[in-house]
């Protein structure tokens, strides 16, 4: 095919929005990708002779289930269960598991599609995945958690395997549901393999991997600011979410020296101007986890903070900022507001939280804004380390293990470098949504240029 009849961006846009009729979400991860990728292949024939990024914006498979379950007072609830195996490349497929009653087709063949770029970056040898249901744990009790777990493995279990497939947590998913679906998998088939990461350290799991995507997104928003010749001292950051992701960046950024001021959830965000500390994110996350409460009771609970109902925190003055809840949690306004505000920099701790006017916003701003897919991709990580350990049967230590996350950091955040600086100057503009998109999509592309057409 000569040069000049290569799809371009508009034509290949236009066939994604055709094939995927009520599918946002993925549209919009799609076309995230597809404007740096389109620029980058431009001279390069056998991705596009391949179709390589129609073909990776093309699940492997989308496998779509009943999951039966019967709740406390003796009413069979059913719910829709989903595993997208996306891309499997670079090796099994890999992501997490989210229940929450946004979730359906369209959440999670973008959050598979983002997790194969992802994966891909991380260095290790993992493709792209992810499954969920729209299941909502909030209200039910535990025996109910467990039943659900354990018919939804009834069904993904034929789907996933320690070298084929292996899910984690996400939205909805921690611990406790692991071990549920754990169970319920060792059970069925009679083997204890490594089918899941997110384990019990008693069973299998790794250290750090609960703290890992908070910590990872607060590393990655470090070596941003070190690139540009800044630290995190003294940084004022607004964080949104109040889950795993950022209670855990909330903890990092205190270890580092900055003053995170916020956090969220689904019934607005608290403003604490004193600063969080390592007391207050503990209660937050007994709070939120244990006791399954709501962010507004910390405004009760601790003196000067205030709630604000139904808001985000974009708002609020800060020189950092970290989506740690959900995708498209920050939009357009959101991102003039930051940037009027004096926001320098966002690490993206959740999936998609910006929309993609915010990230033209951001880009054309050039503050220093990185994407999801780099930097929250330290969970992830330590997910495939926990595979490793599976697969050698051993465990390794804490101080191990964070040497290991730090350096994978410090290698996105390089790779981001390579494909994303503007200038060649030291310290110069660095597009990391651009190193990100085309450092991903390299590794992946060429390990299927090398299969041929399958
Ligand atoms: P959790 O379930 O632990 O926490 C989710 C948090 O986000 C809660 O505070 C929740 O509030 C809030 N939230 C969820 N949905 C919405 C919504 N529609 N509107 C407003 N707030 C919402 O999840 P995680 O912390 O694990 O995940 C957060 C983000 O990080 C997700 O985008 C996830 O995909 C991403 N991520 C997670 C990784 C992990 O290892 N866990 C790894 C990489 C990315 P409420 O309690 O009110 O529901
Ligand atoms: O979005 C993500 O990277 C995750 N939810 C973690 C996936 C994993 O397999 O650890």
């Amino acid at each position: 095919m000569a040069v000049t009849d290569h799809v371009n961006f508009a034509t290949f846009m236009e066939g994604v929005n055709k094939r995927n009729p009520h599918q946002p979400e993925f549209v919009q991860a799609v076309q995230e990708v597809a404007e740096d990728i389109f620029d980058f292949i431009q001279d390069k024939e056998a991705y596009h002779s391949e179709q390589i990024l129609r073909r990776i914006a093309e699940p492997d498979r989308v496998v779509s289930f009943r999951v039966c379950w019967e709740d406390d007072a003796g009413n069979v609830r059913v719910q829709r269960g989903y595993r997208i195996q996306n891309n499997n490349a670079i090796g099994p497929y890999k992501g997490g598991i989210r229940f929450h009653p946004s979730v359906n087709e369209s959440v999670l063949k973008f959050l598979a599609f983002e997790q194969t770029f992802k994966n891909a970056l991380t260095g290790l040898p993992m493709g792209g995945g992810k499954g969920g249901s729209n299941f909502n744990p909030k209200g039910k009790s535990v025996r109910e958690i467990m039943r659900f777990c354990q018919s939804f493995m009834t069904e993904l279990y034929r789907h996933i395997g320690a070298d084929v497939d292996v899910p984690a947590g996400d939205i909805g998913v921690g611990g406790r549901e692991i071990g549920f679906m754990f169970g319920q998998y060792k059970r069925i088939t009679g083997e204890f393999t490594g089918v899941l990461t997110g384990k019990g350290l008693e069973w299998g799991g790794s250290l750090i991997r609960t703290e890992a995507t908070g910590y990872g997104a607060v590393y990655f928003l470090e070596n941003m600011l070190k690139h540009r010749g800044q630290d995190l001292t003294g940084k004022i950051a607004v964080v949104s979410g109040s889950g795993n992701v950022a209670t855990h960046a909330a903890e990092k950024l205190v270890q580092l020296g900055a003053k995170p001021v916020t956090l969220s959830d689904s019934g607005g965000f608290i403003h604490d101007p004193d600063g969080l500390t390592q007391e207050k994110i503990d209660w937050v996350k007994t709070h939120k986890t244990h006791r399954r409460g709501r962010i507004s009771d910390y405004a009760d609970h601790f003196t000067g903070a205030t709630f604000h109902a139904n808001a985000t925190p974009w708002n609020v003055p800060c020189d950092v900022a970290l989506p740690c809840a959900t995708q498209n949690e920050l939009l357009g306004a959101d991102a003039r507001a930051l940037v009027a505000n004096g926001c320098t920099a966002v690490s993206e701790g959740a999936n998609m939280p910006s929309d993609l006017e915010a990230v033209h916003v951001f880009k054309a701003a050039k503050i220093m804004f990185a994407p999801g897919k780099a930097a929250n991709a330290g969970g992830v990580a330590v997910s495939g380390l926990e595979m490793s350990q599976n697969s050698e049967r051993r465990s390794w230590k804490e101080s191990e293990l964070q040497v290991m996350l730090h350096d994978i950091m410090d290698g996105i955040h390089d790779r981001c470098i390579t494909y994303g600086a503007q200038d060649g100057k030291a310290g110069g503009y660095v597009d990391y949504v651009k190193g990100a998109n085309i450092a991903g999509f390299k590794k992946v592309a060429d390990a299927m240029l090398a299969f041929g057409v399958v």
